[in-house]
């Protein structure tokens, strides 16, 4: 895996765009995050098409009781995501159907990006993170737009990886976040709504390289 630390959450409707995007970006990014607008714009083909190409993550806040947790997961994981993101808040024994499905690669959403993550998600973020660690998930996601919650969250949650949603169009910035303690950033419309999809990651590719030297 290249380490551009940069996630594309491919947030298009359009196959022939996915794979444009896909295909133009591929030298700036280690991953695509794929989530519902794709799914249901494209048909769910395209996850198996665009991991031919690069790691697919699929996000589908998976957030329901054990035994449909895992028939999600299993299908994702067959249709070829190296990873799914599901949410926490519905507790230890569904998180876990999620780990077993996916042998482990599971990424938790702690505390949410947008302004009304603050409502119900902070206020929980710290037990989902613990439960997370302790359900073994692979990592979580946190917010690239409160990046000093990204340094509470790596305390709680130690060698996990945190994936860090919110830069560019939410406002946050992708050093902040590799600073305060991510190890990657996802972004969107940033990259995928650019003239130049290209150019706008190798932007954020740059500030993440000149960020890591500077370290
Ligand atoms: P842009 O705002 O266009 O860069 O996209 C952000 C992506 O990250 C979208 O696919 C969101 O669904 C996702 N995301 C958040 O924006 N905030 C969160 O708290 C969590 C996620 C996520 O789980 O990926």
């Amino acid at each position: 895996m290249q380490k551009t630390r940069i996630i594309l959450a491919l947030d298009v409707l359009q196959r022939a765009k996915a794979i444009s995007v896909v295909d133009e970006t591929s030298q700036y990014i280690d991953a695509v995050k794929i989530n519902w607008p794709l799914v249901l714009g494209a048909g769910s083909r395209i996850i198996t098409e665009i991991s031919e190409k690069s790691p697919v993550i699929c996000d589908f806040k998976i957030a329901d009781i054990p035994n449909t947790n895992k028939l999600i997961v299993e299908q994702a994981m067959k249709l070829g995501a190296a990873a799914v993101i599901a949410h926490g808040f519905t507790g230890t024994d569904s998180l876990k159907a999620c780990v077993d499905a996916s042998g482990g690669k599971v990424f938790v959403v702690t505390e949410m990006s947008h302004p009304g993550g603050k409502e119900f998600t902070s206020v929980n973020a710290e037990r989902i993170a613990t439960m997370a660690r302790e359900q073994g998930a692979m990592g979580i996601v946190a917010p690239a737009t409160r990046p000093e919650r990204i340094a509470k969250m790596r305390e709680i949650v130690g060698p996990l990886q945190i994936i860090s949603p919110g830069v560019g169009a939410q406002g946050g910035k992708a050093s902040d976040a590799l600073g305060y303690g991510a190890d990657f950033v996802i972004v969107g419309r940033t990259i995928y709504d650019s003239d130049r999809p290209a150019e706008a990651a190798q932007k954020i590719a740059r500030e993440i390289e000149d960020f890591l030297i500077g370290k």
